[in-house]
């Protein structure tokens, strides 16, 4: 079979083929033949500190350029990214889980070799709760086969998949016949025909339709889609926050975001009070909801995703989610005049700080302006996410973490579509600054804001060693308050504070970057212009918050927590 690639040719050459530069990860002795593979490819490798830095990275590659891949060593590293593929499942992000293991001529008489768990099998089996499909490559006359296979449905699903390559096939020559088969799927053309008629008639009809665009827009690429349909019928539209930003948020028939009872009064009441919700995407979610304070009553609803489609009570087998999404765009529906919509109150912050007009980030703990060492006020959380707010500019991606990082940013207004990338809803922290890593590898043009609480900087702050190492130049904000802030709200207690680090001088370690202390609005103005000017490397803003200060945001959601606890 000397004519065909090599297994860990084929996968190489069919990763490529899926848009995939880069793949993160970490070697070790069962994936170094594989590694040696890739460092002669045309994928870069990228390394970063820890494998879930790794695996956070190509979940947000993955999020931006519909494929991502990362690739470690048996058990000690592929353990490592369970979390980081958890999240990928659960948040719909297709990436590929590459793992090295023990020869298949090693595992003859069930020796006990180096990471070894209990079984050979034992990752394998993990990995299959955690991904939509996954194979081990041992017999070379269907690994390709299986390559394209488990390809495939990560592709369809956007969900991770997990290819585990024992060490002595990686050279061994794949089935020369093989034919890679296309991804084609299609819908079953009466079935989209009836869908869409009862689609047409049911919007036309209805009095005050509203569209909510989820998360499995961004996945499939359908923003174009969304954007047309609602410049052709001028039905406003509101996103979740999984789906923020798939519509540029100066729109002006962008409502906000829509979160049940923990959002914003207004876009809660467009969208309840609406005949006909046009769900498309649509991921329920509780943070996504408000913890469950929504309601859509079903008979009210259009919902269609790539696993499902239904209207009203009626179900449509056999529909893809794109053909819809065209055919809904392709529909004849009444053009709307545009009565008055809710829209968000618009942050007119001027870059220099001054003069705040119309001021959005309403209610949150009342401000306590002390003032700050140098007569300007003391930073604070809402007056923090006005100003960044401001800063933002149609070239950066906000990466939020997990914490009032996110729930400020929720209220931010991002300029450009797909330009949000956060956990929201399996919620791990140490997302951020890995995540902005991949998200800059993915989109080079991009420059990542990424705002992160202490908490969850100390977890995975330190691959700013791989930022630097690559040269990359995001912008990273760390919401210093002392300890798991959003913990405090609901339930405080010592083991919520955190050791205070000197986030600002992390530069002086790495030997990269740029630190700021931030304490008053003067400081904060000054770091963020001069962050923006130094393009060469990245900047970290060590933002330093009163330790029960909070987003307005979080005031919504920590009162509704704290009554469920
Ligand atoms: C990996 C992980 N561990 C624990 C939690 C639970 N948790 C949710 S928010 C939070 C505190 C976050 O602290 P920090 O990053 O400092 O942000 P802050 O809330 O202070 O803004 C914790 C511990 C989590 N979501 N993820
Ligand atoms: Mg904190």
């Amino acid at each position: 079979m000397k004519n065909s690639p090599s297994i860990g040719e084929y996968l190489i050459q069919r990763l490529y083929a899926h848009g995939v530069r880069h793949v993160f990860g970490i070697p070790g002795d069962y994936v170094l033949a594989f590694y040696d593979l890739l460092s002669r490819s045309k994928l870069r490798i990228i390394n970063t500190c820890d494998e879930q830095g790794a695996g956070f990275a190509a979940d947000a590659y993955a999020r931006i350029r519909g494929l991502g891949a990362v690739c470690v060593t048996y058990c000690v590293g592929g353990l490592k990214v369970a979390n980081t593929t958890a999240e990928a499942f659960a948040e719909k992000s297709p990436v590929v889980v590459i793992s090295g293991a023990p020869g298949m001529k090693e595992r003859e008489k069930n020796p006990l070799l180096h990471h070894k768990v209990r079984e050979f099998d034992t990752q394998k089996k993990v990995f299959e709760q955690l991904t939509i499909a996954s194979a081990v490559l041992s017999d070379p006359q269907t690994a390709f086969q299986e390559i394209d296979r488990v390809l495939h449905a990560a592709l369809r699903f956007k969900r991770p998949v997990y290819l585990e390559l024992p060490r002595d096939t990686v050279f061994l020559h794949g089935n020369p016949h093989h034919k890679t088969p296309g991804l084609h799927e299609r819908s079953n053309g009466k079935t989209l025909v009836a869908a869409l008629a009862e689609a047409e008639e049911m919007i036309n009809r209805a009095r005050q339709p509203v569209i909510l665009a989820d998360v499995e827009v961004h996945r499939f690429g359908l923003q174009d889609q969304v954007l047309k349909l609602v410049q052709k019928t001028r039905i406003p539209v509101a996103a979740t926050v999984m789906g923020k930003s798939v519509i540029g948020e100066q729109h002006p028939l962008y409502l906000g975001i829509y979160e049940g009872a923990m959002g914003r009064d207004e876009v809660r009441q467009y969208v309840e009070g609406s005949d006909c919700v046009i769900m498309l995407g649509a991921f329920m979610t509780d943070i996504n909801l408000g913890i469950y304070t929504a309601h859509l009553d079903p008979a009210r609803s259009i919902s269609a995703t790539s696993e499902k489609l239904s209207i009203r009570y009626h179900t449509y087998e056999e529909v893809r989610f794109k053909d819809f999404m065209r055919g809904l765009v392709g529909l004849k529906l009444r053009r709307r005049s545009v009565g008055k919509i809710p829209r968000p109150p618009m942050l007119e912050v001027q870059r220099d700080g001054s003069p705040r007009r119309g001021v959005a980030l309403e209610r949150g703990t009342p401000n306590r302006r002390s003032q700050g060492t140098w007569g300007s006020p003391a930073v604070t959380v809402k007056g923090l996410f006005e100003r960044l707010n401001a800063f933002l500019s149609k070239k950066t991606v906000v990466v939020a973490d997990v914490g009032d990082a996110l729930f400020g940013a929720t209220d931010l207004f991002i300029r450009e579509r797909t330009e949000f990338l956060s956990p929201a809803y399996y919620t791990s922290m140490g997302f951020a600054v890995p995540a902005g890593v991949g998200a800059q590898l993915a989109n080079p043009k991009a420059r990542p804001l990424v705002l992160v609480g202490d908490g969850a900087f100390q977890m995975t702050g330190m691959e700013l060693a791989t930022v630097a190492r690559y040269q990359l130049n995001p912008i990273v904000v760390v919401l210093n308050n002392r300890g798991y802030g959003t913990e405090r709200h609901m339930q405080d207690g010592p083991y919520n504070d955190l050791w205070a680090w000197q986030y600002y001088r992390l530069p002086e370690i790495l030997g990269a970057g740029r630190g700021f202390l931030v304490r008053t609005d003067a400081e904060l103005d000054r770091a963020l212009t001069e962050a923006e000017a130094n393009t060469e490397s990245f900047s970290i803003l060590d933002v330093q918050l009163a330790s029960l200060d909070r987003s307005p945001a979080l005031d919504r959601l920590a009162s509704r927590l704290a009554k469920r606890i």
